[in-house]
């Protein structure tokens, strides 16, 4: 007999259009209307990278080249995707009521960030787990993590070795790696959150097998609020590096995020370049990967492990 599996891919969401902005951003802010300077701002950021992210497109690349993967692998069970976004819809309580729906009774559930933190994938897993409660008779098997995942350090080493390739052989030396991932209020580290270990654990993997002069880790995007959040700023760490070493080309690897949107287009590829600029340094940012085979590969393996736990 062919079960149907339901594999349940989460992603943070983005508005599909300019007027879906401001819905979008008070749904971050937990309902509270953003302050129009505030809004102005987050629009012309949009504005920027062509008026709206790509993130949403790719996102539903990724779920479905995930699905359809998985099914490639797999002839005794299918695989049936549901896409829940964190911050938009289809919200992840739409997609787990729609599996219900649909009469699913297993899933398997993984958030598109490789790194587990109680802000990010355990509030996603959370809001999986609640509604496939209230509505019972469905399991939802969460991956937690997958900064280690083989395929997806691999596909960060051949973008090393593709970017290093491109740069004069008496520049390597001179030539700092710098691995970051969405800053994160720092009140995360007292309650022992694994978030930054599990950040320099993917650098360490991806260093290592790449056999790169230099590398650093730093935190990018940081939120506009009061409190202080994990550092150093991938701008700050940037001069910083430059100031005592004098680097001379900067290689940005965003490895914290898996596809290329605002976070990436516009903090790394303007912000960051505003900085290798001013101090007359080569700014190199690889890839990111989207619907890169290997990398859904990885996923795919993963998902099968994961759900390999349960059997
Ligand atoms: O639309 C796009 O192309 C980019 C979508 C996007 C991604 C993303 C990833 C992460 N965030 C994380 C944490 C926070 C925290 C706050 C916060 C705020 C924003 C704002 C926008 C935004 N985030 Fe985001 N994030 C994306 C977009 N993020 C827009 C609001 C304006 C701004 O600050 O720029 C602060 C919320 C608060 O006020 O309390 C915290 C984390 C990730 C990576 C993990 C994941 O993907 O889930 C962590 C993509």
């Amino acid at each position: 007999e062919n079960t149907t599996i339901g594999l349940l891919v989460m992603a943070y969401g983005t508005p599909r259009s300019p007027e879906e902005i401001e819905p979008y951003y008070t749904h971050i802010r937990r309902g509270h209307t953003p302050p129009p300077d505030l809004l102005e701002d987050l629009t012309n950021r949009y504005e920027m990278i062509g008026g709206v992210s790509p993130l949403a497109r790719i996102t539903e690349e990724q779920a479905y080249a995930l699905e359809k993967a998985l099914n490639a692998r797999n002839s005794e069970k299918t695989f049936k995707v549901y896409l829940g976004l964190k911050h938009t819809t289809p919200f992840i309580e739409d997609a787990v009521q729609q599996m219900h729906a649909d009469g699913i009774r297993e899933a398997v559930s993984i958030v598109l960030a490789p790194h587990y933190s109680t802000f990010s994938v355990k509030s996603y897993n959370k809001r999986a787990q609640e509604e496939a409660e209230k509505l019972g008779g469905l399991a939802i098997y969460s991956v937690d993590n997958w900064h280690t995942e083989p395929k997806f350090i691999s596909y960060w080493v051949s973008q090393l070795q593709k970017t290093f390739s491109s740069i004069p052989t008496e520049q390597q030396a001179k030539t700092i790696v710098i691995f970051s991932a969405h800053s994160l209020p720092e009140k995360i580290l007292q309650v022992g959150d694994p978030y930054p270990v599990q950040l320099e654990k993917t650098a360490e993997l991806i260093a290592e097998e790449s056999n790169i002069p230099h590398y650093a880790i730093g935190w990018q995007s940081a939120g506009n609020t009061r409190d202080p959040w994990i550092g150093p700023d991938v701008q700050d760490l940037t001069r910083e590096l430059y100031d005592k070493h004098g680097y001379t080309s900067f290689v940005y690897c965003p490895v914290g995020f898996v596809s290329d949107h605002l976070e990436v287009l516009y903090d790394n590829d303007y912000e960051c370049k505003v900085v290798t600029d001013e101090i007359g340094a080569n700014y190199y940012r690889p890839e990111m990967p989207n619907t890169e085979p290997i990398f859904i590969d990885g996923l795919a393996d993963v998902v099968e492990k994961r759900l390999s736990m349960e059997k």
